[in-house]
């Protein structure tokens, strides 16, 4: 891509240092963030892309599946929870185990290869709510990964098991109940200023890096995520990705297991307590998709999750650095964007014309990113609504 825009001569040098494969610094990814045009940028993190993985487009066919919006920490960005209370809200909710199962049997058999179910710290329910859901997911469709469970709430599992265990218990016995994987949430942005201003009754940065160090040690893989636009600055971003890359170094060097992907997810601010924020431009999401690809050398995936990204912008992001854009999703009910409703779903056709839209070749995979080739496509409802809500009725 030619934009006629001279670049500065720092920009140069980051420039002719990403071409010959080297790592950037700390002070590269800010300069990138001030100074960078967003051609050059695109051309920049397009062709690592390339490096890595050529031309394919990854989704999967999964379902996300939010087991209850009841949680005791209040985080600001937040909308999806219900604060714990004797009289809780009309809409606060906990699905039942067999509910669970039910729509894992279900997504199976439309052909989905994974569940990724996350929840709020709900205070009552006990970790055998947890195992036993794994089970009965198993139990219903032996094939589906599931990847699950933000290293937050794998924190308060530690704490609320009877007696309390270690991570790499829990861990364990989360993997004996069906667990394959975890999902990168819960990571936001690795500063304690921004934690305090915006999410302090969280476990901070150590927890969430404890967490994925032993998954990591125990052989199970992970992503991990960045939570941007809100109070934090450029600055706080470059350094949450640079703590990510060093995490990732020692995961490569000395563990069977290492994060697969970095999902830099936009904040969406309706209906949140910092929902008199503006949140990131389009511009700034796709500046941060790129930069994300340029900072993180040793990753070998940048997923543009479209539910938060916009599908459009995530079409748009598959030039700029982008390999990945998540799945059919079906519901989700942690952020609306726009103003859609729970019922967020892309269709395998959709997807796939959004990826070829884009000059890319769709690529179905699992999980762990191995490509899955189908005799025939997977069956769908004939009905939208024959499916099982989100929330029972
Ligand atoms: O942990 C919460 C974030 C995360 C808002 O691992 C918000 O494959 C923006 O982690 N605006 C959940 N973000 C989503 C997540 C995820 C999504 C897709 C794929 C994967 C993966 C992981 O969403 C939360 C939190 O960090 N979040 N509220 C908000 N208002």
């Amino acid at each position: 891509m030619q934009t006629g825009i001279k670049p500065s001569s720092d920009i140069a040098r980051i420039a002719d240092r990403v071409r010959a494969g080297e790592r950037l610094t700390f002070e590269d990814g800010v300069l990138l963030y001030d100074e960078c045009d967003i051609h050059l940028l695109g051309e920049l993190a397009n062709g690592v892309r390339e490096r890595k993985n050529g031309r394919k487009a990854y989704y999967n066919i999964n379902r996300h599946i939010n087991y209850s919006n009841v949680c005791v920490l209040r985080c600001k960005f937040c909308s999806f929870y219900r604060p714990w209370s004797t009289a809780p809200a009309d809409d606060a909710y906990a699905l039942t185990v067999d509910e669970i199962a039910a729509r894992a049997k279900e997504a199976a058999d439309y052909g989905a290869t994974e569940v990724h179910i996350v929840g709020g710290l709900h205070p009552k329910l006990e970790f055998d709510y947890y195992l036993d859901m794994c089970r009965a997911i198993k139990n219903a469709a032996p094939d589906i990964h599931i990847k699950a469970f933000t290293a937050i709430e794998i924190i308060h599992f530690t704490r609320i098991a009877k007696p309390r265990l270690g991570i790499e218990d829990v861990l364990g016995q989360l993997r004996d109940a069906g667990l394959g994987s975890l999902p990168g949430g819960g990571a936001e942005i690795f500063d304690d200023r921004v934690h305090e201003e915006a999410y302090k009754n969280k476990v901070g940065e150590a927890g969430w890096f404890e967490v994925h160090r032993v998954a990591h040690s125990i052989g199970m893989f992970s992503n991990a995520t960045m939570l941007y636009g809100h109070v934090e600055k450029p600055a706080e971003r470059i350094r949450h990705l640079v703590k990510l890359r060093e995490h990732q170094d020692e995961s490569i060097a000395s563990r069977p297991a290492r994060f697969n992907a970095i999902i830099p997810l936009p904040f969406i601010p309706d209906d949140s307590e910092l929902s008199h924020l503006p949140g990131p431009s389009g511009l700034t999401n796709l500046r941060t998709l790129a930069i994300a690809r340029l900072m993180l050398d040793n990753f070998d995936h940048v997923k543009a999750f479209w539910i938060m990204q916009t599908a459009k912008l995530a079409q748009v992001s598959l030039n700029w650095g982008v390999d990945d854009l998540d799945g059919t999703v079906v519901y989700y009910d942690i952020t609306k964007c726009e103003g859609t409703g729970t019922h967020q779903e892309l269709s395998i056709d959709k997807i796939q014309r959004m990826i070829t839209e884009a000059n890319c070749q769709p690529v179905e995979r699992d999980t762990l990113y191995n490509e899955v080739h189908r005799k025939e496509p997977p069956p769908r409802p004939t009905k939208q609504d024959e499916l099982l809500p989100i929330l029972p009725s």
